[in-house]
């Protein structure tokens, strides 16, 4: 209800095509900042009443200034006035003081005479921006390349209008879908293509999830690495869930981006506990149990199953219990891709939302 009144309050006008160039322009920019975070990637364009470009700015992450104050900066470096601007921005302004101070006030005492932005921000406290810019009087519209706008930051949308992050569930398994050979050997299903898309998927989230048995029959290192065996720039950093004790030498302890043990079964508990201290995006990576605690708790929004060209039998398999009984409450996916990698397969799915 709240997003709605907040929606009416945008002007019901439509972008001409300098705004319509300058939101695709703002959309690039906005892939210059991080895309992990407690933040979202955002950009922002300034344009003078005829369409031409005055400034343009993005942002750099949580505690540094927001895409339109770094704008706005740079139009007062350059020695011109805000005034009679247009602002197009990917995200709705906020309205709030975060760690900074809040954008739609900025734009009012600026001078700006019109607003137009892609997506409305979800959060509590930051969304209204529309609002209190229109109460001021300033022209405002939303929606604008809101598609792509929405695509772009689609993970820190979620997370941020329910509270819980994103969550991205992957496994790897073998054509009869084991995770492992009898003996628990799961080195490797899948070949190099994909451990190359998997650090990458490593370095997109701000958190990667494991349970302590993978901790302890694996020792994974957990951390995000080039082809040549770098580390990454971005770390997530490592959670481990479950009960038992971490080992003193674990190689997750050692995590770049930092290690947390939850010695816990709470997955929900820990989700929220995550969210509060800025997680957005969490990759979890098994093992079966834990993926398939995920699984039954509703808890997955996009599932990464990544598929090698061999058999293993046996009852490693790749998911356990959950909560399927019968074919009639089977969970049921949409696939979103699929994707051949040398002979190994990599599938995108997410879980279909209403019935079948
Ligand atoms: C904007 N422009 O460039 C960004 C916005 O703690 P703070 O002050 O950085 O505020 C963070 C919140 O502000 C963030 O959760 C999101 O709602 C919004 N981000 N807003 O107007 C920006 N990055
Ligand atoms: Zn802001």
């Amino acid at each position: 209800m709240e997003q709605i009144n907040r929606m009416s309050h945008q002007t019901k006008s439509t972008a001409n095509a300098a705004e319509a160039a300058a939101m695709v322009r703002a959309l690039e920019l906005a892939t210059r900042g991080p895309m992990t975070g407690a933040n979202p990637q955002v950009g922002c364009v300034l344009l003078d009443s005829t369409g031409v470009i005055l400034a343009e700015g993005w942002h750099e992450g949580s505690g540094t200034p927001h895409a339109e104050i770094v704008a706005l900066d740079a139009l007062k470096a350059s020695g011109r006035e805000a005034t009679g601007v247009t602002a197009v921005v990917t995200l709705e302004p906020c309205a709030h003081t975060g760690k900074t101070g809040p954008c739609a006030q900025a734009l009012i005492d600026a001078g700006v005479t019109r607003v137009v932005y892609a997506v409305s921000d979800p959060g509590q406290d930051s969304g209204g921006g529309a609002q209190t810019l229109h109460h001021a009087g300033i022209d405002v519209m939303g929606g604008l390349e809101e598609h792509a706008g929405h695509a772009l930051i689609e993970r820190w949308h979620t997370a941020t209008g329910r509270g819980v992050p994103w969550v991205t569930l992957k496994w790897a398994m073998s054509w009869d879908g084991r995770a492992a050979a009898n003996d628990g050997t799961s080195q490797w299903i899948t070949g190099p293509g994909v451990r190359e898309q998997v650090h990458l998927d490593r370095s997109a989230h701000d958190v990667i999830v494991v349970g302590t048995n993978t901790v302890l029959v694996d020792d994974p290192s957990l951390s995000a690495r080039t082809p040549e065996g770098a580390l990454a720039e971005s770390q997530p950093m490592a959670v481990v869930i479950g009960e038992r004790e971490i080992p003193v030498d674990a190689k997750v302890r050692s995590h770049p981006g930092g290690f947390l043990h939850h010695p816990s079964h709470d997955i929900s508990g820990l989700l929220r506990k995550l969210f509060d201290q800025g997680i957005r995006s969490v990759y979890v990576e098994g093992g079966p149990t834990l993926a398939s605690a995920f699984v039954a708790g509703d808890l997955v929004d996009e599932f990464h199953i990544t598929v090698g060209p061999l058999l293993l039998g046996g009852g490693h398999t790749a998911l356990t219990d959950v909560g399927v009984d019968s074919m009639s409450s089977a969970r049921h996916l949409n696939l979103t891709s699929v994707t051949r990698v040398e002979d190994d397969v990599i599938v995108i799915a997410r879980p279909t939302k209403e019935g079948h």
